[in-house]
């Protein structure tokens, strides 16, 4: 088989690790913003579908470490499934797992500089760029809730940073008033727009950072990119059944990974729209998901992480803004991008989107209050 790889033969990368079969096919998967991803297909019976992976070595500068947590998580994983878990009930719970290299037996190969891994696909299951249902929603944030269970007894310390400053939002602050400060090029009226945006919200950008070290949120292991379509649902069922693109595992906030989630799924029109007029938060997806999510995670939730929700699900967004923003004004070094105002366009997407939920304030709160109330009853 003949890829025409400019980078090496892909299929020979594939082939390094300890596949259980004859490569049959190998083809471009997905629509990664960092990594380049692979399918790869295994002879059969049954056929066996796997994921062969470059990580952005710009982005990962340590890719072991990235390993070593995809490894510390699912060994964990792995053991509390074996133990029963009741939330799931007649659920399968699928984890993604990681392949070793025949060579060395280290779970990546290295290759003309590119650092790859392979993982097993999650069988039978499928994603989706945008919430397609209410139940869809429900599903998401069941599964984010469920991994975020999973997960909830592992010391952080047991994770390396392999991101520093991955959604510390005052870091990304830092970083666009240096990119500003050397822009090169003539402002347009849609740079001009995202300055002024991110300029009247500088005084909430610490929120969260600030209530970590006053000691109110606390570091927890979380899954750092739980957008929509990394949540795998059952083909059959809908259920969810897995998280996937475990790179940014590592301690975090779990506000983080909800207003992550939250930001992707309560856009119906997704992240790359091109009509900003389209773009809005809605609150019943809001709803779903976070009552998919609570279903889940409320036994371990505190006072102090309900307080701050409303706060994580407006900055989480904002920061994607203004990570967006800032990779245009650098020239787009970051993110892949298909064209050099693409970055511009998702940071214009980011903050209408934030904009409207400021503009739902009063009802995201009264709607997490309600939820908190419901769950607090054992609802
Ligand atoms: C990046 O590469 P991808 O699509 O899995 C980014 C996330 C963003 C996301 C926006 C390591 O994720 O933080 O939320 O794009 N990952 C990294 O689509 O920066
Ligand atoms: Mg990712």
């Amino acid at each position: 088989m003949t890829l025409g790889n400019p980078e090496g033969d892909l299929a020979s990368i594939a082939a390094a690790f300890d596949l259980p079969g004859r490569l049959c096919s190998l083809e471009p998967l997905g629509n990664g913003n960092v990594n380049d991803s692979y399918l790869v297909v295994c002879e059969g019976p049954p056929l066996r579908r796997f994921v062969l992976q470059r990580l952005n070595r710009r982005v990962f500068p340590r890719p072991e470490l990235v390993m070593a947590n995809m490894i510390a998580i699912s060994e964990h994983v792995e053991a509390r499934l074996n133990q029963g878990c009741a939330l799931l009930g007649e659920r399968r719970w699928q984890h993604p797992r990681v392949l070793l290299s025949r060579a060395d037996q280290r779970p990546w190969v290295e290759q003309d500089g590119g650092f790859w891994r392979l993982i097993t696909f999650i069988e039978s299951s499928r994603s989706f760029d945008v919430v397609a249902s209410a139940e869809q929603a429900r599903e998401v944030g069941f599964g984010l809730g469920i991994f975020h269970h999973l997960i909830s007894d592992l010391p952080p310390a047991r994770l390396a940073d392999t991101l520093e400053g991955f959604h510390v939002t005052p870091r990304y602050l830092e970083l666009y008033d240096a990119v500003l400060a050397s822009a090169p090029y003539a402002m347009g009226s849609d740079v001009r727009h995202c300055q002024a945006f991110v300029e009247k919200r500088r005084s909430f950008v610490p929120v969260l950072e600030t209530a970590r070290v006053s000691g109110q949120l606390r570091l927890r292991p979380i899954h750092g990119d739980p957008k929509v379509n990394n949540v795998m649902l059952e083909a059959s069922s809908g259920r969810a059944c897995a998280l996937v693109d475990l790179d940014t595992v590592k301690p975090g906030l779990i506000h983080y990974d909800i207003g992550d989630c939250l930001r992707s799924c309560c856009n119906p029109v997704g992240e790359e729209a091109a009509d900003l007029e389209a773009v809005h938060f809605d609150i019943d997806l809001c709803r779903e998901v976070l009552s998919g999510y609570l279903a889940a995670a409320s036994a371990f939730l505190t006072t102090a992480d309900y307080d701050h929700l409303y706060a994580a699900i407006r900055l989480i967004s904002f920061e994607l803004g203004l990570r967006f923003f800032t990779d245009h004004l650098a020239g787009n070094v970051y993110f892949k991008t298909d064209r050099p105002d693409h970055n511009l366009q998702r940071a214009l997407v980011q903050f209408r989107l934030t904009e409207s939920i400021e503009a739902q304030e009063g009802r995201i709160l009264e709607l997490i209050a309600d939820l908190r109330a419901d769950f607090a009853s054992g609802c």
